[in-house]
């Protein structure tokens, strides 16, 4: 088989890109590792920039997003047991973020490239990568029982950070800097109300807890628990007990419980590849970077990566200039190691480290009470909030 862009992984990453290159005229096949049901199935972000809402617009696939997709105007810190408001839409002059779940995202982008004829091979296995960093890259690979090989003109790697697309860069070639927490998110999916029309995020001296939401009768809570913790020994009555305990007393009493449909532990790390380019083959995604999930960026950052290397790739077939390629990297981690600060500052900020000193810990709650009584403090928190510029 022949393509121009042989995308690795078919997370959001890997289907945006390749439905903007069709849009664009240009040739490409997917191959994921799973299947669509699996993709589909799995239930992780839910927060899109106000960026990565212009961007599926603009991909064809925002119509159900903006019919069913949650606008919000403004984020809840709970904090001395009361809900802080911050106003991000006051705060940015007019940005908003928007709740719509990976799920239902990906499902959009699924169905997508069914309908324009997308070459999508899911189940794939036992993927390896050659001479990416010559003229004739190729992939490897069993698809129904039958060694496949696929040459490309480009390699895009939207494989997440376990894939092979990373591990075909030589270790000379790209420094990777890694930061784990001693801490998880333990996260429910029940079929309730959401507590509030707004994102919540708590500071507590148990613990962080976050309330989000899917829609009007999906919620999605969680909590942070010690690294270690299996999801099996939460029961859902010790989940919600633990979640009331640290939630404001008023939303506490508002929360309304009931089965989990969905349990399970997310570790908190943060993972930058520090470099997304080698020859022909370009990493977007989680594949090149990974976030804690405070702040919500992971999904975000995968689409702007997807915007700045998709341009790039139009540009190429457009004009055969290679610029925007070759400076892919450097624009995409401009964005990243921004976006990654902010990720650490809001988790270091709102949970609690079984190894801080109570030195820290009076710090952290003065950082917390200044973002909530400054204006300024809290424009800057909004304005990485709804996502930076790109
Ligand atoms: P994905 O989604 O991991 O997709 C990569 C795909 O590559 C496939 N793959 C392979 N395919 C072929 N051959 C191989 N050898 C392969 N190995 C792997 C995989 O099966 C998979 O389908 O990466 P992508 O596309 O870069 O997308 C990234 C996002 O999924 C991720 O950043 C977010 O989910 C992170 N995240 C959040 N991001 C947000 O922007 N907002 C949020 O509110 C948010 N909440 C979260 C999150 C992640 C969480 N977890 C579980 C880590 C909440 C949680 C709990
Ligand atoms: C979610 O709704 O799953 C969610 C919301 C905010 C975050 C992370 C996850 O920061």
């Amino acid at each position: 088989m022949k393509t121009q862009v042989l995308i690795v992984g078919g997370g959001p990453a890997g289907m945006l890109l390749s439905q903007i290159l069709d849009l664009n005229g240009i040739d490409s096949i997917v191959i994921e590792r799973r299947s669509r049901e699996y993709v589909l199935g799995r239930i992780r972000a839910g927060v899109l920039e106000e960026g990565t809402v212009k961007m599926l617009r603009r991909a064809e696939v925002g119509d159900r997003l903006d019919r069913e997709g949650y606008v919000h105007e403004s984020v809840g810190i709970g904090f001395d047991n009361e809900v802080h408001s911050i106003d991000i839409m006051g705060c940015t002059g007019g940005s908003v973020v928007t709740v719509y779940g990976q799920t239902e995202l990906t499902k959009d982008l699924y169905d997508a490239r069914e309908k324009s004829g997308g070459k999508v091979l899911t189940e794939v296995e036992d993927v390896q990568l050659f001479d990416v960093d010559s003229e004739s890259p190729y992939v490897t690979c069993n698809y129904q029982g039958e060694a496949l090989r696929i040459d490309a003109s480009f390699v895009a790697g939207c494989d997440g950070f376990h894939g092979p697309s990373r591990k075909a860069i030589p270790p000379s070639h790209v420094n990777e800097y890694h930061l784990s927490y001693p801490y998880g998110w333990l996260g429910v999916l029940s079929e309730t109300p959401p507590v509030k029309h707004e994102v919540i995020y708590t500071s507590n001296d148990l613990g962080f807890a976050l309330c989000s939401m899917r829609s009007d009768s999906l919620s999605r809570y969680y909590i942070q628990v010690p690294s270690g913790n299996q999801a099996e020994q939460w029961s859902d009555s010790a989940f919600w007990g633990e979640l009331k305990r640290r939630l404001p007393e008023a939303v506490s009493r508002a929360l309304v419980t009931g089965p989990s449909i969905e349990k399970s532990i997310a570790p908190l790390r943060a993972f930058v590849a520090d470099n997304l380019n080698y020859g022909k083959l370009f990493l977007a995604g989680d594949a090149g970077h990974i976030v804690p999930p405070t702040g919500a960026k992971g999904l975000n950052l995968a689409v702007s990566d997807v915007y700045y290397l998709s341009n790039a790739l139009v540009d190429y077939y457009k004009t055969g200039s290679e610029d925007l390629l070759s400076n892919y990297s450097t624009t995409a981690l401009n964005r990243i190691w921004k976006t990654v600060r902010f990720s650490l500052m809001c988790t270091r900020m709102l949970h609690i480290s079984p190894d801080s000193t109570p030195f820290e810990k009076k710090i952290q709650q003065a950082e917390i009470r200044y973002l909530l009584s400054s204006a300024a403090a809290k424009t800057t928190f909004a304005e990485n909030y709804v996502g930076l510029p790109y």
